[in-house]
């Protein structure tokens, strides 16, 4: 049975360990505990006391006259209202730490990345000249903290988008206003008899989505920028193996980098390192699941231990001192399951505490302090360790692609900028774009839906893009490792050989999404692939979604004009007028549409259809993929012959050439 719940041999591994001891994962509870087959459509009601009215059959309505569609409109926009809370608490936290640091109040950190601080200080109009870093940092962490309850006017970062796509928001009323007052709204609406046409719930949903993907998520990922550094590509390994078995090892888990970032420091720091070894260990290890691993990936090559499903996996391994969690994505059945071995289940997050779990509160005022006391309980508890279980499996990573590196690594410094993709997209050397973002969910085989669609992608000269935990699928699968190259088809090929890049791309976590945004609009800023996110040859794709996250990240994607398809089920499959609405309808709105495909093949298959659909739209070639690959295989092959050592990844070029 294990070979069907997961396509990792590591996960296979781990989950034939747990058959033997006897012990549950959420592997097992996904068989035992069965989906509502009307919640999980969208048909049941339960806003209110006289139901919860489950609308099947010959139920076509609830107590108080609600329609299905309306019933399913707006248990959808509550999804989108959830995920982009989630989002947006994250970025105001990042708000709250860098207005600390800006005060000299946020001990351990610092303003890593100044450019950046400029960069974000410009586009929020805020002066910086004869001014202090500090100085503009508080203005820019006021700014940020006003989006969130700002009341009127337009959220300060969709000016970032193309002029089109603003004006398009403007005219049909989904420009955002403010974070928390898109979130409150679509409650409100949502409540019991408010907005009870669905196409109007629906377009709040949009909004509230755009000032996720546009408001909080943006913030969080450029406020994280600023105060821990812009990502540039670095090497490390992802998966189980990554775990040492004569070092204490630590895994952090969740999303928010502030409390992580210090950890990242005290690991390293060689009184605790001497402390380790006084305990047995040869040192401290440092690994990590869900999007905090992609956080310190991204910035510090910290190697990822796995994605979602991974969690309890990691726990089994016997092998970890201390699984320290702050917000979003934690299992509860953690707590229970850390008491079969001798690991502590920390919670970090006033707002995230576990029922069995050791809370040592982070704050960010004196954040080293915390997170040197999480590190030294860790080791305190190396001795305690028992048999341990760590799968071999690792395989190579390249990550830490921020929108600024990918603008550089297309021009260097002084001549940064997209025109070489846009070129390869014009010439057919690319086919087009994809995003391949998004969890895990233990209804469907771990990793097969994310990794079918991406090879089949690449193979297809599609290059790819992944955030979340879908990055993790790719690392683990050795999809971020440039030797991919061979792999992808032969224009993406010569591609990534021309620049020595593999032909997926990490851009980082959830919020990073945003980034996401970013590329697709200096794509269209530079020419030649349409004015507007709609007209790129480009897809949003979420193979193996399972949060009401995932849901706000489809729905501002589709806002900002992409097509955008999920794995696993619809959660509106009920309503035929739904589904209708959040496809065509939203098409013909904002260029964008929302599909649920279960077959990761379909998925495939409209993708492609979708990018010649848009490439015959511009008048470019048709695609033909004999007509490329020629030129770099013989280099290529030469560069995999070194010894991997030898495979300067960066020198790649300069080999190629000399
Ligand atoms: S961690 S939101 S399971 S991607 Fe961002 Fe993974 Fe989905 Fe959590």
């Amino acid at each position: 049975m294990a070979g069907t719940k997961s396509i990792d041999p590591a996960a296979l591994e781990m989950l034939e360990v747990a058959q033997a001891a006897g012990l549950d994962t959420a592997f097992d509870r996904a068989e035992r505990v069965k989906p509502c087959p009307i919640g999980s459509e969208g048909a049941c009601c339960k806003i209110c006391f006289m139901g919860p009215c489950r609308l099947v059959g010959k139920v076509t309505e609830g107590v108080c006259g609600a329609t299905l569609a309306t019933v399913a409109a707006r248990n959808f926009a509550r999804m989108v209202a959830g995920g982009a809370s989630a989002h947006s608490d994250h970025g105001r936290d990042l708000a709250f730490t860098l207005i600390a640091v800006a005060k000299g109040e946020g001990q351990g950190y610092q303003i890593r990345d100044v450019a950046k601080l400029y960069a974000v200080a410009e586009y929020m109009g805020i002066p910086t000249t004869g001014r202090t870093k500090e100085e503009i940092a508080l203005d820019v962490g006021t700014k940020a903290l006003e989006q969130f309850g700002q009341q009127r006017g337009e959220i300060i970062y969709t000016k970032r988008a193309t002029a089109k796509r603003q004006q398009r928001w403007r005219e049909l009323g989904l420009m955002p206003r403010g974070v928390d007052r898109e979130v409150v709204e679509t409650l409100h609406r949502t409540h019991e008899g408010v907005d009870l046409d669905p196409e109007n719930i629906l377009d709040q949903a949009m909004r509230t989505a755009l000032a996720d993907g546009w408001g909080g998520s943006m913030l969080a990922t450029d406020l994280s920028d600023i105060l821990f550094g812009t990502p540039t590509p670095l090497q490390t390994k992802a998966n189980l193996g990554v775990l040492k078995d004569d070092e204490v090892n630590i895994i952090i888990h969740g999303h928010e980098p502030t409390l992580s970032e210090m950890i990242v420091v005290a690991t390293q720091d060689p009184e605790l390192i001497e402390y380790a070894k006084s305990k047995g260990a040869k040192g401290i290890n440092l690994a990590g699941i869900c999007c905090t691993s992609n956080e310190i990936l991204m910035r510090h090559g910290i190697p990822p231990a796995g994605n979602f499903l991974h969690q309890e996996l990691a726990v089994m391994t016997g092998a970890v001192e201390a699984m320290v969690v702050d917000v979003q994505c934690i299992m509860q059945a953690l707590a229970s399951l850390a008491q079969n071995f001798h690991t502590e289940l920390i919670t970090t997050s006033p707002k995230a505490k576990i029922p069995g779990a050791i809370h040592m509160e982070f704050d960010e005022h004196r954040a080293l302090d915390s997170a040197k006391a999480i590190v030294r309980r860790a080791i305190d508890n190396y001795p305690n360790r028992g048999k341990t279980h760590i799968p071999g499996f690792t395989n190579d990573v390249v990550a830490g692609f921020s929108h600024e590196y990918l603008r550089y690594m297309q021009g260097g410094y002084y001549r940064g900028s997209f025109r070489p993709l846009n070129d390869a997209i014009i010439a057919g050397r690319i086919r087009g774009l994809a995003g391949v973002v998004g969890c895990n969910n233990a209804r469907v085989p771990q990793d097969e839906g994310i990794i079918n669609t991406i090879r089949e992608l690449i193979r297809n000269d599609v290059l790819v893009v992944v955030t979340g935990c879908a990055a993790h699928a790719s690392g683990k699968h050795g999809y971020l490792s440039p030797e991919m190259m061979m792999n992808a088809g032969p224009g993406l090929r010569e591609v990534c050989e021309a620049i020595g890049i593999p032909p997926v791309l990490h851009l980082g976590s959830c919020v990073d999404n945003s980034r996401i945004l970013t590329v697709l609009t200096q794509v269209a800023t530079e020419g030649g692939v349409g004015q507007d996110i709609d007209e790129i040859p480009a897809v949003g794709i979420c193979p193996e979604y399972m949060c009401e996250k995932a849901i706000a990240i489809g729905t501002y994607a589709v806002a900002s004009g992409i097509y955008t398809l999920f794995g696993v089920e619809s959660p509106v499959a009920a309503s035929e007028e739904v589904t209708r609405l959040i496809s065509e309808g939203w098409e013909k709105k904002v260029g964008g549409k929302l599909e649920f495909y279960p077959d990761w093949n379909d998925i495939v298959r409209k993708s492609l259809e979708h990018i010649d659909k848009k490439r015959a739209a511009l008048g470019l070639v048709e695609y033909d993929p004999t007509r490329y690959g020629q030129s770099g295989d013989l280099p290529l092959a030469a560069f995999f012959a070194l010894p991997p050592e030898e495979r300067n990844l960066y020198s790649r070029k300069a080999y190629v050439q000399g």
